[in-house]
């Protein structure tokens, strides 16, 4: 997969050069590239905002400075091949495809604009962005972007637009979220996860519960003993446990889990306990 990332601060996805992303990256299985919004501005001060229309406060970003950017980096240049398709004559996707072809259906590209006024950003959103072909992010500053970005992009067949928000609260760009972004996304790539089961039993996958709490050695640490179930060496004893604690963990936290769940995700064990 390949992942834009525009903004004025790339220095903020510095940190996609550690961990599992960083390896990602390193080891082919992710082509992350950040780019620098003020590189498409001309006048001497790198300016890529302005006043608002209508008045208020703060100030706006440049739909045209983005519209340059976005338009080069959504260019057909070199995306990684489509899932399934079969390479033929190098790396990038051939001619055939690009021309719309019958070989190879059309990269799926998604902008993705950060922003507290869009949809939830979700793990079912991850899970879908997942299969895509080319994510590019479009960090907005200042009160935002102007919207005839979206609006334009938008418009576009060869792209979809999203504009997503992480929670109920402002940060001051779309930078941390992209950071969000793409590390839920990149751990979800085949490949990247030393152990795809860690994917499997996970709070927020199928099971729509929150995951049971967890604990190593040593066996007593404060005062505080690791529940004894764990270290009785019973196998169904120990999942009926864990099961009992993210039913309750999630009853507690996140009532709004459990009243989403589908009654096939109950087993006939689970009870208010
Ligand atoms: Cl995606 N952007 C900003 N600026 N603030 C947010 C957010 C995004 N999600 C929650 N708050």
């Amino acid at each position: 997969m390949r992942i834009d990332v525009l903004t004025i601060f790339p220095a903020y996805l510095d940190a996609l050069d550690l961990s599992l992303v960083g390896k990602a990256r390193r080891d082919g299985l992710l082509d992350l590239r950040v780019h620098d919004l003020r590189d498409w501005t001309t006048d001497r001060h790198r300016t890529v905002d302005d006043t608002p229309f209508g008045g208020g406060a703060g100030m706006v970003m440049r739909p045209d400075i983005w519209g340059k950017a976005l338009d080069d980096v959504l260019a057909t240049e070199s995306l990684p091949a489509p899932a399934g398709a079969t390479p033929a004559g190098g790396l990038d996707h051939p001619a055939s495809a690009a021309a719309g072809g019958l070989d190879h259906p059309a990269p799926r590209r998604v902008l993705l604009v950060p922003t507290p006024s869009g949809d939830r950003f979700t793990q079912a959103v991850a899970e879908d962005l997942a299969g895509a072909d080319q994510l590019v992010l479009a960090c907005g500053r200042y009160e935002g972007i102007d919207a005839r970005v979206a609006e334009h992009y938008g418009a576009s067949p060869s792209v979809e637009v999203r504009e997503v928000s992480l929670g109920d609260y402002v940060l001051n760009g779309g930078e941390v979220a992209a950071l969000v972004v793409v590390e839920a996304v990149a751990r979800l790539l085949p490949g990247v996860l030393g152990n795809p089961d860690s994917l499997v039993e996970e709070s927020h996958g199928a099971a729509g519960l929150l995951e049971y709490p967890v604990y190593t050695k040593p066996p007593v640490w404060a005062g505080l003993e690791v529940p004894e179930v764990l270290t009785s060496g019973h196998h169904g004893k120990v999942a009926r446990w864990r099961r009992d604690q993210a039913l309750v963990r999630t009853a507690r936290r996140r009532p709004d889990m459990v009243a989403a769940l589908d009654p096939h995700q109950l087993d006939r064990a689970d009870r208010v306990v």
